[in-house]
């Protein structure tokens, strides 16, 4: 299993290179970011959570946990709407809060052997993939609180860290 960072990490703000080589090593970090995503358990997991800066996630949000999608260079070509979902995060665990996002995204992608990828998304798995994209350029679902509120994360979170070093 993959280590999952966890926020303040500055390593999440890393910005994701794009995937140009899709090799054996791809096709096992993409199986192992998927065994680490469904033990969490976890919808989604993006590869800078786990400490990998290249443009890769992986998510699943069926009920019955059988219906693996992994994006691989994932660009939104449009999108319209709005949303208000209750966000968590593996990065940033036992928080929740209210997160608006665009209602439906179309996204071109790769799939993990390079082929092009067109996803229609909305709803849950509109969520999920805005959520992991964000995480591939250093961002995360805190970021939309506001300040006070991403202070007293970041002070909750750091006691949690404080009291399992
Ligand atoms: O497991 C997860 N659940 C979730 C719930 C609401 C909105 C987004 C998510 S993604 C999250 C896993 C994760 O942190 N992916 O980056
Ligand atoms: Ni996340």
């Amino acid at each position: 299993m993959l280590t999952i960072l966890e926020f303040p990490d500055p390593r999440l703000r890393t910005k994701a290179k794009p995937v140009a080589v899709f090799d054996k090593a791809l096709q096992g970090l993409i199986d192992a970011m998927f065994a680490t995503m469904y033990a969490a358990p976890g919808i989604g997991l993006a590869a800078t959570q786990v400490n990998v800066h290249q443009q890769l996630l992986v998510l699943d949000v069926s009920e019955e946990k059988n219906a693996p999608l992994a994006l691989i260079n994932p660009k939104i070509v449009a999108r319209d709407g709005s949303q208000v979902y209750q966000e968590g995060c593996l990065s940033v665990p036992g928080i929740f809060a209210d997160v608006e996002r665009a209602e439906r995204i179309v996204v071109e992608a790769q799939d993990r052997a390079g082929k092009p990828l067109h996803v229609e998304a909305d709803g849950l798995l509109a969520v999920c993939i805005q959520h992991e994209m964000d995480h591939l350029v250093g961002k995360l679902f805190v970021d939309y609180l506001s300040p006070l509120k991403r202070e007293l994360v970041r002070k909750k979170l750091e006691k949690a860290h404080k009291a399992t070093a």
